[in-house]
């Protein structure tokens, strides 16, 4: 019988992904970690560089749709516990073009929950380690809030763009598994995450890549729109909280109490790159390049998220505030110019090749 715990990680290539990789590698040695992604342009084996395959350590190039792939990597790896990152991330692509997250989000989701059940529940399986598939969600699942209000896991799901919606369909399904099957499950809805390793499509990394190139900083419509800020690793970490102490069944909310609108954090970024390394050439500010551009369709105003449940029954509270998250993250940023630089230019997607000759 094997002594570690064996952790399929989906996704792990992607921004959150790799962050909990690395965690689990770093402080968890008596867990092995099996890393399977697809590697669609989100992600980057880069992400993980300085990491090796070996005991503790594998990675697998595969599509969370596969099922022959997935039942087969269930049973040769004896996998305990999923931790499922792998999706369509991006709210602006599911809106230019859906499909893609109807099938990596919702049919993918469903392959892996089908891969856990007949792999956990079947008669005659070994049932004496105990198992765990954690789903990670988002809180763009409730939909959008006004001016006060937070959302609580108990709040109806309202989800208003094809991501989200994708999101709070795996979400269901995901919660059917429990009730249907009792497959072990666990949710988490957190909000919006920033650090290393995101890809420059997001916020902030597109707001630092843009302005370091000179070019325009678009803001949404009036930019008054409002995100609560999840420092990555802290969100990692809470991902730890839930497996190690949350309940089979049950969702979490986890925010960064960290409620900013956009325009702020757009002027924050400038005013911060400005003062580490100087205006542009022009002489100007880097906040003179904020444009405001045509809204984005159906653009939630404010999430807003409430962490009593977390907090009170895991003693989990997010430790980054936004003013020293986003110093370290444009610290990350300057100082990994060519990781961004490789995205890019493209050469970035080149990295598996280069490694495993396929
Ligand atoms: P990301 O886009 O950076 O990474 C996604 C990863 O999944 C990539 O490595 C990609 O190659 C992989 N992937 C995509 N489709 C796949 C498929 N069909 N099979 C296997 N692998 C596939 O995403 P992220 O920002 O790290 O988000 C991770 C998870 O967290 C997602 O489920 C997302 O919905 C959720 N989430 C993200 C945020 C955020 O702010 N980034 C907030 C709340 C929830
Ligand atoms: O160029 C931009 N200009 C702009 O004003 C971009 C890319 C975004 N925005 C606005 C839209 C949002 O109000 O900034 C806010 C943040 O946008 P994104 O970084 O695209 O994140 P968001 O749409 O809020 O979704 C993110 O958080 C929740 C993740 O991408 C999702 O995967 C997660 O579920």
């Amino acid at each position: 019988m094997k002594n570690k715990r064996t952790v399929l990680v989906t996704g792990g290539c992607g921004f959150i992904g790799s962050n909990f990789v690395r965690l689990l590698l770093d402080d968890y040695p008596e867990w092995r970690v099996i890393n399977l992604d697809k590697l669609t342009y989100a992600g980057n084996l880069r992400n993980l560089k300085g990491i090796t395959e070996g005991e503790n350590y594998r990675m697998v190039k595969a599509d969370i749709c596969d099922a022959e792939a997935i039942e087969n990597l269930f049973i040769e790896e004896e996998i305990d516990t999923v931790v499922h990152f792998a999706a369509e991330s991006h709210v602006d692509r599911s809106i230019s073009g859906p499909a893609e997250f109807i099938q990596t989000n919702i049919i993918g989701t469903f392959t892996l929950l089908e891969a856990a059940r007949k792999n956990w529940l079947a008669e005659g399986v070994d049932d004496s380690r105990e198992k765990c598939f954690l789903h990670v969600s988002t809180d763009e699942v409730y939909g959008s809030l006004g001016e006060t209000g937070f959302f609580t896991e108990s709040t109806a799901f309202d989800p208003r763009s094809p991501y989200s919606a994708s999101k709070a369909s795996s979400d269901h399904l995901v919660s059917a598994y429990f009730h249907t099957y009792g497959l072990p499950v666990r949710i988490t809805n957190c909000s919006n995450n920033y650090g290393p390793y995101q890809f420059p499509e997001k916020l902030i990394p597109l707001v630092f890549n843009n302005s370091m190139l000179g070019k325009e900083l678009p803001v949404y419509g009036d930019g008054k729109n409002i995100r609560d800020w999840l420092y990555v690793e802290d969100h990692c970490e809470a991902i730890v909280e839930v497996l190690k102490k949350g309940e089979n069944g049950k969702s979490y909310n986890i925010g960064g109490n960290n409620e900013k609108q956009n325009i702020e954090v757009v002027t924050l970024i400038c005013d911060i790159l400005d003062r580490k390394i100087g205006l542009l050439e022009s002489g100007e500010p880097r906040s003179s390049l904020i444009t405001f551009v045509k809204d984005r369709l159906g653009h939630d105003r404010r999430y807003a998220i409430d962490p009593t449940r977390i907090r009170d029954e895991l003693g989990w509270e997010p430790k980054v505030t936004f003013e020293s998250g986003i110093e370290k993250t444009l610290d990350w940023y300057l100082e990994n110019q060519d990781w961004v630089k490789a995205i890019v230019d493209g050469s970035y997607q080149n990295y598996y090749q280069e490694m495993y000759g396929k």
